[in-house]
């Protein structure tokens, strides 16, 4: 039996966490900073009862511990309570973050809420109010922190006429820990429309011919690699397959590393004021670009809307006359700049809070190209800047020199917290300024002699 209905897609939730800035700035961020990860659930279960949706999907993650709060799974049970007023269910796999064990919920659940068991994959059928069934949802929860069960193998569901979603967390990378699948594995699951993902907190669209293959993203990220507008999905589905797909934006924070190149600025950079009226104008230009994800387009024409501020790192970059004056005061003048912005940027309707401010300034070299050009020394070391950034050979063994505090990894999920993150931005800031510094040691050294 064919029905055109509305369902909503989200996962890692992680209620219960809050946003890290390091330190106290007042009282009403600071209140916001702790709330944002709940107002975003609050948000979807809104856009859920205004746009009448058949179900919400929660793929994972819901809690940010496994020991979870009595106040955050007070507060999930409480929106749940008013999608169960409008009669719209929930249905919702633990994560690594969550996994189920026997006994995991504090509170009676509303009946409206499914958790999908840990020991095997589940079948859920949605009826409609005949009891004819039009959708069905299979899952399967983490029993621990890690879980490495090809759980899709048992997703079987036999009937076609109903248009079924599979709930998965997982890093379709293969890799073991968090459930070992590839996304040409689940292409092959038969019957399955949607595979509504969970695990990687950056939003994606893997695959968009059906079997439609997604993951929602975090809602509302928590530091810098969890950078951009968070949201969920909303598809609709007719005559058995997906008619439309949209991105909701739920954050109410955004976190942003901006990047800024004095020798790119078109204010003439000389002193600390004039460094100071180029983040000032990029602010402004900030607060008007909010983007959906990319691949992605938005459920509202009001991006703006629910947006309250900014968490933004500068990173100031690029060759200019003003390293001559700064080359000592550096440190100072981020400390500066960190209290002057947030002086005045914190006011006015949406914030932009400035968490760093990292200068990476160079000396000005005048005829810097012409040097690289015709400087043997200087051409060796820009070609080789160049290949670190392109070549893969390269970049592995630079990786490997950088030492063992060093871990690299893009996945949020499996961050050591006694290591440093390298990814790949990171790693091209590193040549970068490793090149700026070659070439300012040899020129300093030229000049002694
Ligand atoms: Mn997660």
């Amino acid at each position: 039996m064919t029905k055109n209905f509305k369902f909503i897609h989200t996962a890692d939730l992680h209620l219960g966490s809050i946003l890290h800035i390091g330190k106290k700035i007042n009282n009403s961020l600071n209140e916001l900073l702790k709330s944002a990860a709940n107002n975003a659930f609050k948000k979807l279960c809104d856009t859920a009862i205004e746009e009448n949706v058949d179900f919400i999907l929660i793929s994972g993650d819901i809690y940010d511990r496994e020991a979870r709060s009595v106040k955050g799974n007070r507060f999930f049970i409480e929106q749940a309570k008013r999608l169960e007023e409008k009669g719209i269910g929930l249905y919702a796999i633990g994560g690594n973050h969550d996994p189920i064990k026997n006994n995991s919920e504090l509170f009676t659940l509303p009946s409206n809420v499914h958790i999908f068991s840990s020991e095997k994959a589940e079948i859920k059928e949605i009826t409609d109010i005949n009891g004819n069934v039009y959708s069905r949802i299979v899952g399967q929860s983490y029993r621990e922190n890690w879980d490495s069960r090809k759980m899709f193998e048992n997703y079987k569901i036999e009937q076609k006429e109903s248009f079924n979603i599979a709930l998965l967390h997982t890093q379709l990378d293969g890799s073991n820990n968090y459930v070992p699948c590839t996304a040409v594995q689940l292409k092959e699951v038969d019957n399955i429309g949607y595979w509504a993902l969970g695990h990687i907190h950056k939003c994606s669209i893997i695959n968009e011919k059906e079997p439609l293959i997604a993951y929602p993203g975090i809602p509302q990220g928590r530091d810098f690699g969890e950078e951009g507008l968070g949201g969920a999905f909303m598809a609709e589905v007719a005559n058995n397959s997906i008619k439309d797909i949209k991105f909701i934006p739920l954050s109410e924070v955004i976190w942003k590393k901006i990047n800024l190149n004095i020798e790119e600025s078109e204010i003439d950079i000389k002193n600390i004021s004039d460094l100071e009226k180029l983040i000032l104008s990029k602010a402004e230009q900030i607060l008007m670009q909010i983007e959906v994800p990319s691949g992605t387009e938005s459920y509202t024409h009001n991006i703006n809307e629910g947006i309250k501020g900014f968490v933004v790192q500068w990173d100031i970059n690029g060759r200019g006359e003003i390293y001559s004056m700064l080359k000592d005061k550096i440190d100072e003048t981020s400390e500066y700049l960190i209290e002057s912005l947030n002086e005045r940027l914190l006011v006015g309707n949406k914030f932009v809070l400035t968490k760093a401010v990292n200068i990476n300034i160079g000396k000005e070299i005048k005829d810097l190209d012409n040097l690289k050009e015709q400087n043997a020394i200087f051409k060796e070391i820009s070609s080789f800047s160049k290949e670190a950034h392109n070549k893969e050979i390269l970049r592995e063994e630079l990786i490997k020199r950088l030492g063992s505090i060093w871990e690299v990894t893009e996945e949020y999920e499996d961050f050591n917290v006694k290591k440093l993150q390298l990814n790949n931005e990171l790693l091209k800031v590193i040549i970068n300024q490793a090149e700026q510094l070659a070439v300012d040691m040899i020129l300093e050294r030229s000049e002694d002699i």
